[in-house]
């Protein structure tokens, strides 16, 4: 196996296998591994850069489960433990709307005592401010909680849901599917197999979604080539996710202690070009500037990705686990991020329509 012939495959849009994935992440010339990631994403999105105006609302950070990465969660009457009275994600819904969002995106831990009916007010609450916002909410692992909740299928809670206002679902919970690291990193939550069959259900009930993956903790590389190869056969039976969202560990705060100081630079580069060629059937890469640093999310622009996540506003999952990042970016200031990595910036929907070319 061989760089050339790997690039020749994929100039030539021939899939690569798993192997050749595990080679390009092993390739020294991390350039070499950018261009061809960024011939293929020119070949589906020209010089375009993708960035859309969103509010991020965590509703609560009281959580039964006790993932080690996560930084947010709280116990009940723990110091910080918090859950947001529906006036407040009103407020928060209304402020964004004046800013110009377009998209609230909500998702919060799992709340031992709330009723199903809450979940639905939620989405009501959001969607009587505007109808034109439109709602991500709730990850796969949301989803099935709800259902326990609810004593409903997922389907059934998908129905009920949608018909409160759901739009779509963002793409958190994913972590990382292999069993082992997964029991290590948030035992208590559903598995890889579980997440994959709600997002299959999810894309039947005709709703699209995005696919996270979380690294740079206690996975090897071959354990994310298998995350992606799991979410790109999925994608070739549904065709629902939109985007693929690589996640920077965040070390800080958490349980889980790596040493260092989190993801390097190059690795997340390096993530995101292999995520870019190997996803042949994902029309969208996401840099989640809130987890890598706006530098990287811009240079990221040269290795394949062709979308910003966003202009967020008071995000706490990264920022509780150390982001030092700013807690939102306006849209001037995204524009010219875009800008000056000499792509076009286009603002879009949730469902990745054009709105505003810059
Ligand atoms: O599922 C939690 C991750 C996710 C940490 O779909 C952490 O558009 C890094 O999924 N370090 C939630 N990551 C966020 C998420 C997301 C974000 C932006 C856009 C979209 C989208 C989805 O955050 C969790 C988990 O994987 N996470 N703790 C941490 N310490």
């Amino acid at each position: 196996m061989n760089f050339a012939a790997i690039a020749e495959k994929v100039n030539s849009g021939v899939r690569i296998d798993e192997a050749e994935a595990l080679f390009l992440f092993e390739y020294p010339d991390l350039l070499a591994l950018g261009e061809l990631a960024q011939t293929v994403n020119e070949r589906r999105n020209g010089r375009k850069v993708f960035f859309n105006v969103n509010r991020h609302i965590n509703h609560t950070n009281i959580c039964v489960n006790r993932c080690r990465f996560c930084a947010f969660f709280r116990r009940p009457g723990e110091k910080g433990a918090y859950l947001m009275s529906l006036d407040e994600v009103r407020a928060r819904a209304e402020e964004a709307l004046q800013q110009g969002a377009t998209e609230i995106h909500v998702v919060g831990g799992l709340h031992p005592d709330l009723p199903f009916e809450f979940y639905l007010e939620l989405l009501a609450t959001i969607k009587a401010v505007s109808p034109d916002l439109h709602v991500k909410a709730f990850t796969a692992v949301e989803i099935a909680y709800l259902a326990d909740l609810a004593k409903l299928t997922i389907p059934q809670t998908l129905e009920k849901l949608k018909e409160a206002g759901l739009g779509s679902l963002p793409g958190g919970g994913a972590e990382i599917f292999a069993p082992e690291i997964r029991n290590q990193l948030c035992p208590e939550k559903i598995s890889g197999a579980e997440w994959l069959s709600i997002m299959k259900q999810v894309h039947e009930a005709g709703l699209k979604s995005n696919a996270t993956m979380l690294y740079g903790h206690l996975e090897s590389v071959a354990d994310r080539v298998d995350h992606m190869r799991q979410l790109r056969e999925l994608q070739d039976l549904t065709g629902g996710f939109q985007v693929f969202i690589p996640l920077a560990f965040q070390p800080e705060h958490s349980e889980l202690k790596i040493g260092g100081s989190g993801t390097s630079g190059v690795d997340d580069l390096r993530t995101l070009a292999v995520g870019r060629i190997y996803l042949d059937n994902f029309a969208n890469v996401k840099a989640y500037w809130v987890m890598l640093g706006e530098k990287i999310a811009q240079v990221s622009l040269c290795f394949g990705v062709n979308d910003l996540d966003g202009t967020v506003v008071e995000e706490r999952i990264g920022h509780d686990a150390g982001a030092e990042t700013p807690q939102a970016m306006s849209r001037d200031a995204i524009v010219a991020m875009i800008r000056k990595a000499g792509r076009i910036p286009v603002e879009r929907d949730t469902l990745y329509r054009e709105l505003h070319v810059y």
